[in-house]
């Protein structure tokens, strides 16, 4: 049976600076934590870097106009913070700010809105060097930093966004070290988190005070929807709750509820004391939303580890030796059944489906919306010159059923953002994880529309899911 989309449901595509602009010395951009760990030999795979990138800080028309074939009604991007402020704080780079001024009128030209994120994880390096995101004063700095790009792009902007995936800048930035800036110090890690709820609640304070209660304001989360190994076993069934607890409810609790999970300090004791909370800081981060934005790729599959058992850790984020899981030394991450995509990420629509249906439970009055849904294969060019990538198509169409589920069942989901509009470096991955809808050939820069795209443009154009074979 063939599916309808309502007719406002919000269609676009997400991308993020560091991952397509290139152009990373130009304008008076500064550099930032990805440049400098990009460039640390034997951080990224292949020794790849995000100077050249997609080349899109020269290229916005040809990629504008891409989306436009596309029918995208959004497009969702994120604002490199080091071409606005080099520094991190003090001067604003007007050539930066122009940029994006530019970008946004574009994109309005064409019909597109702009959905803009202020941090995609490419910290200015020099608040890097004074202490980056576990200390506090990176999160006052983020709050000027709202300000001035809220006055700037003002109400051109849709939907403001304050941070993509809070979990990977603090863990895989601080506790695993395999993104920038590299570290491997659990209590930072959390204190990083922290430090991000009040980035969040602190911008989103600032743009409202510029733009008032017209703003629509939102953070994008990767929640993680972790099912037991056995799920009769009163461990296994803690070890999940273990996982929401530092993965999901360290943010949706003092972004939606101002407070964090007793749980969640319990289990981290040993790590922390929390000292670095200081009063009203989880008021100051529940800043009343708009909408939630959720990227979300596949599950985990998750048990209690015994003590003398080895450790398992099929997790998806990388083989480091220090662990991401903060607090959660005795969980174990099993392998999944596939299939899997490229990233050997296991495939899982009904997670996703059980995600937006347990936020909707949980925050019935707040929209959802997908920032981020999408896959990496391993593309090719075929002789006839497209790149025929049924399996992408396949996932996107499953991803979407889910969405639809997940809507049948009272969630109010209300827009959809395929990532990624274009193949793009994939942070330690580099350039060899291909996510685009749209095949980029890094030799030339030429972008070729994968089938992937074709179909997503048909999708928007008739709203209509015909029922998978
Ligand atoms: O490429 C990333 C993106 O930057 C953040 N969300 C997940 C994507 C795929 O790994």
């Amino acid at each position: 049976m063939t599916r309808t989309f309502p007719a406002d449901f919000r269609w676009g595509s997400a991308t993020a600076s560091y991952q397509i602009e290139g152009a990373v010395a130009e304008d008076g951009r500064g550099p930032s934590i990805w440049d400098t760990f990009s460039h640390t030999p034997g951080k990224v795979l292949g020794g790849d870097t995000g100077d050249v990138a997609d080349d899109h800080y020269h290229r916005v028309s040809e990629d504008i106009a891409l989306m436009r074939d596309l029918g995208l009604q959004s497009y969702r991007f994120s604002i490199a913070w080091p071409r606005i402020q080099p520094a991190g704080s003090g001067p604003v780079n007007q050539p930066g700010l122009d940029f994006y001024s530019r970008l946004t009128d574009e994109l309005l030209a064409a019909g597109i809105a702009p959905v803009a994120t202020l941090y995609h994880w490419d910290l200015p390096q020099p608040l890097q060097d004074a202490g980056g995101w576990p200390a506090r004063e990176t999160a006052l700095r983020f709050g000027d930093y709202a300000g001035i790009m809220a006055e700037a792009l003002g109400d051109r902007i849709s939907v403001w966004t304050t941070l993509n995936e809070p979990w990977c800048a603090a863990y895989l930035g601080y506790a695993s070290g395999v993104h920038a800036p590299g570290i491997t110090d659990p209590a930072a890690a959390l204190a990083a988190a922290h430090h991000l709820n009040l980035a969040h609640g602190l911008a989103g304070r600032a743009v409202r005070s510029v733009l008032g209660e017209r703003a629509e304001l939102s953070v994008t989360l990767n929640l993680h929807v972790a099912r037991p190994e056995n799920p009769d076993s009163a461990d296994d069934l803690d070890a999940v709750r273990q996982i929401d607890a530092v993965g999901n409810r360290v943010f949706l609790g003092p972004m939606l509820e101002g407070r964090y999970p007793d749980d969640l300090i319990a289990d981290t004791a040993a790590v922390t004391d929390w000292g670095f909370v200081q009063d009203g800081d989880t008021a100051t981060a529940q800043v009343p939303l708009s909408v939630l934005g959720v990227n979300f790729y596949s599950t985990m599959l998750v048990a209690r580890r015994a003590a003398d058992a080895p450790a398992v850790r099929a997790d998806g984020h990388g083989v480091a030796e220090a662990s991401p899981w903060v607090g959660a030394e005795t969980v174990n991450f099993l392998q999944q059944p596939g299939p899997y995509t490229a990233m050997g990420w296991n495939i899982d629509p009904q997670g996703l489906t059980n995600l937006l249906t347990g936020l909707a439970r949980r925050y019935p009055d707040l929209p959802l919306m997908i920032t981020e849904n999408g896959a990496a294969f391993d593309d090719v060019v075929d002789d006839d010159g497209g790149v025929h990538d049924a399996d992408r198509v396949s996932y996107l169409h499953r991803h979407l059923e889910a969405v639809l589920d997940a809507r049948d069942a009272g969630a109010n989901v209300t827009g959809y953002f395929v990532w990624s509009l274009l193949d793009n470096f994939e942070w330690s991955y580099g350039y060899s994880k291909r996510f685009g809808i749209t095949y980029v050939d890094y030799r030339t820069l030429q972008r070729i529309p994968k089938d992937s795209s074709k179909w997503y443009a048909e999708l928007i154009r008739t709203r209509q899911l015909p029922a998978l074979d």
